[in-house]
This record gives structure tokens, sequence and C-alpha cells, in this order.
């Protein structure tokens, strides 16, 4: 099966010699903390073109922006996006900030000739990600690049799988069942944090998961959906107001409440031009379960299903076997000739959640030393923005089946 996208053409040389790629990020919360640790790893891990150095780190708090930075090993710290672009020691310009700013930000920094890296979703509207990935295609004209970052397709059991399809080891691909169940919302005390607010966040479990999976079901099937036809539900309308710095994915709470303005869970039904089918459900709200992004794949001639909890496993049916002693086999995806695993530990002994920002910080590190188009790309993370989109109209409308725009 080989690494993902060997680089060619790359000479090769050792440490210090290699040029700097400068990151600047903007953001150090629990995306930027998982940023940094891919960052900071990725060229001590990989042998890469280039060297990425943790120049500058980015957050409106003063004392807490300089902790971050001493905490995850940042140079320097600022306080405004804006004196961090205009940085001439940053090459790169990372987003780990909620989606009402990505596109300001991303905007920005291409305009001043950075590279540029935008967390998931790409943007909080379908406008405002068409101007990215239309400012993006004007930049990589110019030598810069502009990726989106949907981690999960660079767990190597997904890269695994998405090599499997391709090579036609499922056959014609008929199904694509995905979910992703988190619970941390359960709790209707639980604070009104920056994620249930649409201003800030763009929409609820449907941008924040549903991205991630839609974004997964295109990139393994290997094409886009063509339709999709939708529920969604806020199940907690009120919930009490965050109160300081946010903790992880909750806060601690403030006197009084505020509204939620996205959902909470999110279930549609899609079809691939191919013809193939494929469902998907988000949601905060799945009691006991933390961060199950689980998938299947059915194709003519079998079977890939992947559970993120368990996620250096991916189970694997083979259809043209004999009857008799076929049926789903797990493959531990821990063998040196696996997506990305050479380079870490000997065989069979994993790797985890932050190792996907390690291994997207890599690919991002082989894409601008090439040139090359970064996977997934600022258009793709567009096409999902749509598929979010008619997701959302398709709900608004009651279920009615609703085609995306090309
Ligand atoms: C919260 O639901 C969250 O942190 C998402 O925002 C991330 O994208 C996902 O990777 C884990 O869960």
């Amino acid at each position: 099966m080989g690494q993902p996208e060997q680089p060619e053409g790359v000479e090769e040389s050792t440490g210090a010699q290699r040029p700097p790629l400068r990151v600047g990020m903007v953001g150090y919360a629990f995306m930027g903390a998982a940023h940094s640790q891919g960052w900071r790893t990725a060229g001590r891990v990989f042998d890469l073109p280039l060297r990425p150095e943790l120049a500058v780190i980015c957050g409106r708090d003063a004392a807490a922006v300089r902790a971050a930075a001493d905490r995850h090993g940042w140079a320097a710290a600022e306080t405004d996006w804006r004196d961090l672009i205009a940085r001439d020691d940053v090459d790169l310009v990372d987003i780990c900030t909620p989606g009402d700013s990505h596109a300001e930000i991303a905007l920005a920094a291409l305009a001043a000739g950075k590279h540029v890296l935008c967390e998931k979703p790409l943007a909080n509207t379908v406008e405002e990600a068409e101007a990215m990935a239309s400012a993006a295609e004007t930049a990589y004209e110019r030598g810069q690049l502009a990726m989106v970052g949907f981690n999960y397709r660079r767990v190597p059991a997904t890269a695994l799988a998405r090599q499997m399809v391709a090579d036609g080891r499922i056959g014609t691909l008929r199904h694509v069942r995905v979910s992703y169940l988190q619970d941390w919302l359960v709790d209707p005390q639980a604070p009104l944090t920056w994620r249930l607010r649409r201003e800030l966040a763009g929409s609820g479990s449907l941008g924040d998961l549903g991205a991630h999976i839609v974004d997964l079901a295109q990139y393994l099937a290997g094409e886009p959906l063509a339709g999709v036809s939708a529920l969604t539900e806020t199940f907690v309308r009120e919930r009490p107001l965050p109160g300081g710095a946010a903790r992880g994915l909750s806060a601690a709470t403030a006197a009084g409440t505020g509204q939620v303005t996205v959902d909470d869970a999110a279930l549609f039904t899609g079809r691939f031009a191919s013809g193939a089918l494929a469902s998907f459900e988000a949601t905060r709200y799945a009691t006991g379960r933390k961060n199950a992004l689980r998938l299947e794949l059915n194709g003519a001639r079998g079977s890939l299903a992947f559970d993120l909890e368990r996620l250096n496993e991916l189970w694997f049916h083979d259809g043209t076997e004999p009857d008799t002693h076929a049926g789903f086999r797990r493959i531990l995806v821990t063998e040196p000739d696996h997506p990305y695993v050479e380079a870490w530990w000997p065989p069979g002994h994993g790797l985890g959640y932050e190792h996907t920002f390690v291994h997207q910080a890599r690919d991002l590190v082989h894409a601008v030393a090439e040139g090359r188009r970064p996977d997934p790309s600022f258009a793709d993370g567009l096409q999902v923005q749509r598929v979010l989109a008619a997701v959302e109209e398709s709900a608004e409308k009651n279920s009615v089946y609703t085609p995306i725009a090309v």
C-alpha cells in the first residue's frame, strides 16, 4: 500500500539545513493546541523538505496567548491577527478560530502572500467559502497554497480505506453509512459556548461534526454528493451563559441564559452521481458516545468499516471469498506499509487523535515544498459547505430532496 503521496524530486538534507516554513497561528484553544502539536512534531518524526518553525501565535488576551506560546513552544505572540499577517517572518497562516473569522483572516493572509491552513468547516456560509476558494485559486497562480483541515482523512486507517476503495477492493460502491456521535451537550445546563451560536459557528452539530463526515464520505467514495434530504433538531433551546475562558468544549457558567441558535442534531441521506447512496448522522446528544465517528462502505465486492474510537483498526469483508469462510476481519493498521505508519513506532504500537494533526502538517509541508495543490483544498472546503447549506435548506423545507449546485 505504501505511504501517501511521497514527495518527488525533493533533495534529501538534514535538520537545520532545510529551509524553514515559518508558521503563524491564530487561536490557541482546543484546535490551537492540536495544530501546535502537529507543527511541533511533524519535522521530528517525518523526513520533511522544509522545517516547520512555530514562529508566532495570536490571541486577543495578551496574558493567555503568552501562556499558550510558552506551553506549546511558539517563539512570539501577537494580540491582533492583522499584526501577525503583516509580519515578514511568517510564511503560512494557520487559522484555528471560530468560523465567523475564517473568511476575513484567510482572505487577508492570501492577499499578503501567505500560505493558509484553515480549520473546518471552511466558513460559516457558502458565500464566504466561495470568496475564499476563489482567492485561493488566484493565490495558487502566485505559488501560494490554501488547505482546509479535515484531519480525519489522515488517520492511517481512513487513508488505507481510501486506497482500498481506489484499488477496487470493494468494487462498485453501493452504500456509505456514516455517523459522528458525541454527548457533551446532553446536560441542559452545559453553557452556551460559541459552538452553540449561529453568528459564531455558522451551524451546530452539522458544521462541527457533519462537515467531517461529509468530507470523509466524499473522500472515500472518490466523488461529491449530488443531493441530500435532511432533518435537523435543536433539543435544548436555552442554556446558561458561559463565564470565563473555555475549558475544552465547555466553560464555567455565568448568571443568565441565552438562546441556542444552531442545530443539536442533523440526520440526512444523500445520493452520489454514480448512484451510490449515503446516510449521515451528526449529534452531540448521543449519551455515552464520546467521539464515535463510525463509517461503513458497502461495495459490490466487499465492505469496509471504521470507528474512530478504535482508530487503529479497519474492518474488511472480502465478498469474493467463499461464504464458508468469508466475514469481516480486522486489519490492524499499524504496519510500516500502512499510510503514515512507518515513521512512527514498531509494528502494532498504535497511534491516536493527535497524530492526525501531525500528518496534516506533514502533508501540507510537502505540498508547499512541491508547489502542489493541497488536499483538501479550499475548493473541497467550499464543496462541503454547499452540502451543509443543502442540508439546512432541505431540513427547512421539511425533507424535500435538494440538489447541490456545482
Ligand atoms: C467538538 O465537537 C470537536 O472538537 C470538533 O469541533 C472537532 O472538529 C472534532 O475533531 C472533535 O470534536
